[in-house]
Order: C-alpha cells, then sequence, then structure tokens
C-alpha cells in the first residue's frame, strides 16, 4: 500500500473518528517532487516509523514529509515505511521532542524556537530582521555552521537529520489593523496579547514592541484565539491559511519579522536500531524532503496571503517606513541578546547572508 493511500487511510479513519482535525484545504499549483533516485537498499529488516508534526494535511512540512516517506518506501523496497500524524494529534513540538528522546515517537518536525532548550545556538534564528531575503535564509541553513547545530543534538536522544522552511512570520490578530510598533503597543488602549512559541527571544521581540507576549503551545492556539484568551499571534502566512486561523482573526500585517526553520529529527534511539545503510537513506531522503519542503513553502507563501484575502482578512502589507520602524524597534532585543547568543556566531551567520545579497 503506497504512503499516499495508506496517510489518506489514517486521515480519513481520524476523520470519521472527529478527531477534529483541520479539512484540508485546496493548495496552489505546487511543483511535483523530484523523480525518486539512487539504488536500493538491502534487506535489513522491516521498520515503520511515526512521525508527528504539529500543521495540516494541506501544509508543505505534511505534503514534503510524505515524499520522505515515499522515498524511503521506494528505495527499501517497501521495508521503511512512515506513518505521518498532522495537525499536532500526538502532541506540541517541546512535547513531541521529549518522546523522540523517550523513544515513544520515532520522528517529529518542530520549529527551531521550542528546541534552543537544547541547542541554545538555534536562537540565532529568532533575531528579528535577521535575513533580508529567503535565499540568504536558505544558505544559511545549507551552510556549516547550520550543520553544526544538527550536530549539537548528538547524544541528546535526538537526530536532527535536515532543516527547512517554515518561513517568514507575519502577524495576525482580531483587535486592530497594525501599521507600525504603536498599534502593536495601543498607546491608550493597550497592547495587544500575542501568542508565542516557547521561545524567550520572541517573548522579547513582542514585550520590546509593547505588546503582552504569553508563550503556548501551537496546538493549543486556535481555541485560545477563538475565546479571546490572546488577540493574536504570528505566523507565515500558508499557516494562518492550513491552520485555518482566518476564521478567528480579522487582521494580518506583513512584518516578515522572524524567519523560522523547521528541523526534522529522529528519536536516537530509533536512528541506532538501524543498519548503518538504512541510516544513510533516512539522512540522504531527509535532505531532498527538505529541499523540496523550500520549494512547497514558497510556491505557498505569496498564494496563501491572497487565498487569506479572499477570505475576509484584511492585511496590511508594510512599506520600507513602516519596515525600518519595526527594526528599530526591535534593535533593543539585538543588544539584550547578542551576547546570550554569541557574536561570533551571529557574524558568521551574518557574513553568509552579505554574501548572498551582494552578488
Ligand atoms: C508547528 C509549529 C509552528 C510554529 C509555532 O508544530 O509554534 O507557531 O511556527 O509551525 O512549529
Amino acid at each position: 500500500m503506497s504512503t499516499l493511500l495508506r496517510n489518506t487511510l489514517i486521515f480519513a479513519g481520524a476523520a470519521t473518528l472527529g478527531a477534529g482535525l483541520v479539512q484540508a484545504q485546496e493548495t496552489p499549483d505546487l511543483s511535483e517532487p523530484p523523480a525518486i533516485e539512487g539504488d536500493k537498499v538491502g534487506d535489513h529488516g522491516s521498520h515503520n516509523f511515526r512521525l508527528g508534526i504539529g500543521l495540516a494535511e494541506s501544509s508543505p512540512q505534511y505534503l514534503s514529509s510524505e515524499y520522505f516517506a515515499e522515498i524511503l518506501e521506494e528505495r527499501s523496497d517497501g521495508r521503511l515505511t512512515v506513518d505521518i500524524f498532522p495537525n499536532s494529534q500526538i502532541g506540541d513540538d517541546v512535547q513531541m521532542m521529549e518522546m523522540l528522546q523517550t523513544g515513544t515517537l520515532d520522528m517529529t518536525y518542530p520549529s527551531t524556537s521550542p528546541a534552543t532548550s537544547y541547542v541554545e545556538e538555534l536562537a540565532v534564528f529568532d533575531l528579528p530582521f535577521l535575513f533580508p531575503t529567503r535565499e540568504a535564509a536558505v544558505e544559511v541553513m545549507q551552510s556549516d555552521v547550520a550543520q553544526e547545530m544538527l550536530d549539537a543534538f548528538d547524544g541528546s536522544g535526538i537526530k536532527a537529520l535536515a532543516f527547512s522552511e517554515n518561513g517568514y512570520r507575519q502577524l495576525s490578530n482580531s483587535a486592530r489593523p497594525v501599521e507600525s510598533p504603536e498599534d502593536v503597543a495601543g498607546m491608550d488602549v493597550g497592547g495587544l496579547t500575542i501568542r508565542t512559541m516557547e521561545n524567550p527571544v520572541h517573548l522579547s521581540i513582542w514585550e520590546t514592541l509593547g505588546a503582552n507576549p504569553t508563550p503556548m503551545a501551537f496546538g493549543e492556539l486556535f481555541s485560545a484565539m477563538e475565546q479571546g484568551v490572546v488577540d493574536g499571534q504570528e505566523n507565515p502566512w500558508s499557516t494562518i491559511l492550513t491552520s485555518n486561523f482566518y476564521e478567528v482573526q480579522d487582521y494580518g500585517t506583513e512584518t516578515r519579522h522572524v524567519y523560522t526553520p523547521f528541523i526534522l529529527m529522529m528519536s536516537e534511539s530509533t536512528w541506532d536500531g538501524l543498519h548503518e545503510e538504512y541510516q544513510a537513506l533516512v539522512q540522504e531522503a531527509a535532505r531532498q524532503s527538505a529541499e523540496y519542503e523550500i520549494q512547497l513553502a514558497t510556491e505557498y507563501d505569496d498564494w496563501s496571503r491572497k487565498q487569506l484575502e479572499e477570505r475576509g482578512m484584511e492585511i496590511t502589507r508594510l512599506d520600507d517606513d513602516q519596515i525600518a520602524a519595526f527594526q528599530e524597534a526591535v534593535q533593543p532585543v539585538y543588544e539584550e541578546w547578542a551576547p546570550e547568543i554569541g557574536e561570533d556566531l551571529i557574524e558568521e551567520i551574518q557574513a553568509i547572508v552579505e554574501e548572498t545579497t551582494s552578488d
């Protein structure tokens, strides 16, 4: 049975059980995944991996995970299979990383931000306005210094396989249009309550902007917005669309304030139980599916913003001066966090950015 069919049955089964899954959305005209190449690996036994992710079946994260599964299945003659569990069904990023450590889950795909508790250098990706272009962000994610961050997970119970794109984060809220930091702070009506990922730099960004930041697991976010526990949140347009946030958020602002990567991860106990030929295949499939995910995320980004506007969200696109006002307002975050994260690391990353953008 193909991965696609199996995962469809799983989704259909869960949906009939009323698991409250987000209904699949139609998608933009997406590139097909690259043809699966490479030799088949030898017979070293069969393994079924359970992969828990936070986003919906229509997200680039899920679609690229299906491609990851197809590569494994094809090149192992069906001996390596992957069951994908979307919509934070199994847990949120923090919980699923802990489940990798205890060996109760084989794989997960968190954002880098909640993973800074394992590898603190990842917090460099949380610095606001670090990447002026997607190309610069991708260059950094595929650099040696990024590979060193993946390697730094070794021994934590987590094997970090590859970076991909969660994407440029955009502000949404249900209270008012936001065009400036002053609109976030709400000079006379009080700052917006903004859900943030469980990450101290993100807390600092929104405190510095005069908001009331509330760290919260992604899986709790929709109901928190629906009940008015928080006014808003920040995520890429594709997440705001595929997780149906537009149903409870009236306003969007194209802040692009942080570019967040994902990390595809495997439990070290699962990894250590694989023959080295299987390990090499898992690593290669992770890299190939991560590259495809970046392609999908790119194709989803602008299309999602337009879909959100069609669904009634009032989206403010900021001009250069308005972006500059946000960049200036969050400058204290660099002063506060650069010593923690490491000036040398930041300079190394900024040098790669410089190289990429000066071409
Ligand atoms: C999904 C999360 C999500 C992230 C967040 O598991 O928590 O807001 O941006 O994509 O990783």
